[in-house]
């Protein structure tokens, strides 16, 4: 096995001195939070007026969650800990419920941001002897940028073509004899469809590793894209309330992801009652931020569920090991990477007139792509026998949807009546993506 570290001292500290450090650094990331409004609020209100009030990690359990929709009320600024001019960069989840979220950063936070996803790649065996194809979009998604600039500060050979285009993407592989790729487990799997087409085969690239994330997917979807492709495939971890990528990588091992703890602290809660879970236990994840000052944010509720592994792993690194994401504590789907409630589409659609009140949300999965239908029933009276009047409020319904959610879906019109009623609790979403 070969086992390579980016900063072995830290990556393998012993597990007491880990926490020390993480008190030192929860300290003084009290101090940035007690600056912004937000948490001014908050920590006065639950006893905490200065970094002294923490004296150990068990009172961290004094500070309140934070959740998603602080941030949305904190908009714009509410949780800035530093003056604008500090600020060097923003990046905004790919969630588009309303009111977004935006995630600030400093100079020195986006570069202890840029050393964790160091950590992750020499963590996976790449080196400066790799030429990386990086295919996760760039821009307001934390996935382009983040591993670009981990990439660079090892040394590889960046090629920075981002999300989509798959004949230009098998054009770059072929040419730079790609060796290691970054990209959504759905796409992963659709170029695999689309290569015939292109008479390529993975016989004929270079490529030895992906990095795999910002997805939910399962051990077995990971296997069948290591056989398909004939490589080893890393699962990595993170969301942009955590500044992106690099929260979790996985090693050598392929056992899990380690969250590099010197950066955040991860809690597994009860998602019913808030308690702290041992070890071992699925639950909610939570995490504190301790690298980034420009935005503190402190036990934010992630609404992933995963668990921790109390045993250490092989390769000797100390930050414990979270399992793959088992699933999600409220309803929000991911679909080809972007993140989608169902509640956004039950707004759109409740505006349009024409739309009766019953709806179904239909996620499939067609050529390693997830493919979204809505079905909504509408008035009896709109079915005259005039097609290009169907025709027109499909499309009406459409560029409504997709002005919101920023994805097509295939709408499917159905007199009233037609979709299953229901009358207890209604279930709108059917996702049989996992049907492969
Ligand atoms: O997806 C950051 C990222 C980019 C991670 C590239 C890995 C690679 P968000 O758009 O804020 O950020 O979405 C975060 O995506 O809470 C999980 O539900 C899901 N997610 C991310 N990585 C994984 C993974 C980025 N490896 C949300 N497995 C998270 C399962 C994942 N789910």
């Amino acid at each position: 096995m070969d086992i390579r570290f980016w900063n072995q001292e830290i990556e393998t500290l012993a597990q007491k001195d880990l926490r020390q450090l993480q008190l030192t650094r929860l300290r003084e990331l009290i101090g940035y939070a007690m600056k912004t409004p937000f948490y001014h609020k908050r920590l006065k209100k639950a006893g905490i007026s200065s970094p002294e009030d923490i004296q150990d990690l068990e009172d961290l359990q004094k500070i309140p969650f934070t959740v998603k929709d602080d941030l949305r009320q904190a908009f714009p600024k509410g949780l800035l800990a530093v003056d604008m001019e500090q600020v060097v960069r923003i990046h905004s989840s790919s969630g588009t419920t309303g009111i977004p979220t935006v995630i600030y950063y400093t100079a020195k936070d986006l570069d202890r941001w840029t050393d964790l996803l160091a950590r992750g790649i020499v963590a996976t065996g790449a080196g400066p002897a790799d030429v990386f194809q990086n295919m996760m979009s760039y821009g307001l998604f934390t996935g382009g940028l983040g591993l670009h600039y981990g990439a660079e500060r090892v040394g590889l050979t960046v090629i920075p073509v981002g999300g989509g285009n798959t004949q230009r993407q098998l054009q770059l592989m072929r040419d730079f004899k790609t060796s290691v790729l970054h990209i959504t487990p759905s796409y992963l799997l659709h170029i695999h469809q689309r290569m015939p087409e292109f008479r390529i085969s993975p016989a004929d690239l270079n490529l030895k590793k992906a990095w795999m994330g910002a997805e939910p997917h399962s051990e077995n979807t990971r296997l069948k894209l290591q056989e398909l492709y004939g490589i080893d495939i890393y699962n990595s971890y993170g969301l942009s309330e955590m500044n992106g990528p690099g929260v979790a990588f996985e090693c050598a091992y392929k056992k899990d992801l380690h969250v590099w703890e010197d950066g955040y602290i991860i809690e597994i809660i009860d998602p019913a009652t808030g308690k702290v879970l041992p070890e071992g236990q699925e639950g909610e994840v939570v995490f504190t931020n301790l690298i980034r000052h420009a935005m503190p944010l402190l036990r934010y509720r992630t609404r992933d569920l995963a668990f921790l592994h109390p045993e250490p792993c092989p390769c000797g690194r100390t930050g414990r090991r979270m399992s793959r994401i088992t699933g999600r504590t409220d309803d929000m789907m991911i679909i080809n990477g972007v993140n989608v409630f169902p509640s956004q589409i039950e707004e759109i659609l409740m505006s349009i007139p024409e739309v009766g009140n019953n709806y179904q949300i239909h996620l499939t999965r067609k050529e390693g792509l997830d493919r979204l239908a809505v079905k909504v029933e509408i008035y009896s009276k709109l079915f005259t026998g005039d097609l290009s009047q169907l025709d027109a409020l499909k499309a009406k319904i459409n560029d409504k949807l997709r002005a919101s959610i920023t994805i097509n879906s295939r709408i499917e019109l159905h007199e009233p009546g037609a979709l299953p009623a229901f009358e207890g609790k209604a279930k709108r979403v059917v996702d049989e993506r996992d049907k492969l």
